[in-house]
């Protein structure tokens, strides 16, 4: 098996440890999700190092957190919401004295996540003749673009024209052929909608969505 292999099915292996019973999600797993799409991302090139950059500081804020001396309020999603909320520890409105509260830092992790989805559910139901590119950018514009500057959003669309086509980056996923790469991802997504239900509805009822 692949070190490729591996990768797709430890993303699907760490979202699925994400989750307890009680329908919390751990920021470890969340982050070790994350950490391996920017190990993912990494070997599809250059061009792709700008977004991999934001995503591992934001990933290190949070791990910051989790090994500092409040780490324990930092274990779920849930339990971080409640503590930096009661301890006044998020810039609600405008940026301020918390400019990197692990609130707004989980947020943008979680827009993407939103990308993400979307993307690889293209990717699932796509056809011989579709394009990633087109796959990507469609999902972009459904989910992060909406919070992105003008600037950004062309760096990310001139990024988008250097992705392999769809066979190589089946290929890339290396989990076996067209049919197994569509199965794994098939059993990936539920959970990873899953898991981004539960934070969407966790800042919505906590009025979080807006955070600057
Ligand atoms: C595979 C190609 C990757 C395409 C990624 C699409 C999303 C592009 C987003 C790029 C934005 C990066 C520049 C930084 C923006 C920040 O300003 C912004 C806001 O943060 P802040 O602190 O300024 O308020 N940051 C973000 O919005 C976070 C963006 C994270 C993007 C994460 C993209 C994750 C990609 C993962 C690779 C997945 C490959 C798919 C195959 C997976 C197989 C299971």
């Amino acid at each position: 098996m692949s070190a490729d292999t591996f990768r797709l099915q430890k993303v699907l292996e760490t979202f699925r440890s994400s989750l307890n019973e009680n329908k919390e999600v751990y920021v470890k797993y969340y982050i070790a999700g994350w950490q391996e799409l920017v190990t993912f991302m990494n070997s599809l090139g250059n061009v792709f190092s700008f977004i991999s950059k934001d995503v591992v500081s934001k990933i290190q804020i949070l791990e910051n957190f989790l090994s500092g001396e409040s780490g324990s309020h930092y274990v779920t999603i849930q339990s971080m919401v409640k503590y930096e909320l009661e301890n006044d520890l998020v810039d609600l409105t405008k940026r301020g004295s918390h400019p990197e509260s692990g609130c707004r830092t989980l947020l943008r992790l979680h827009r993407a996540l939103h990308w993400l989805e979307l993307f690889l559910e293209r990717l699932r139901t796509s056809t011989e003749d579709s394009k990633t590119s087109v796959m990507c950018s469609e999902a972009y514009n459904e989910s992060l673009a909406q919070h992105h500057p003008w600037l950004i959003r062309k760096a990310v669309g001139v990024a988008f024209c250097a992705l392999p086509g769809r066979d190589t980056f089946f290929e890339v996923l290396n989990a076996g052929d067209h049919a197994q790469v569509v199965a794994l991802l098939g059993e990936s997504l539920p959970l990873i909608a899953e898991v981004y239900q539960i934070t969407e509805d966790l800042y919505a009822k906590n009025n979080l969505l807006e955070l600057p």
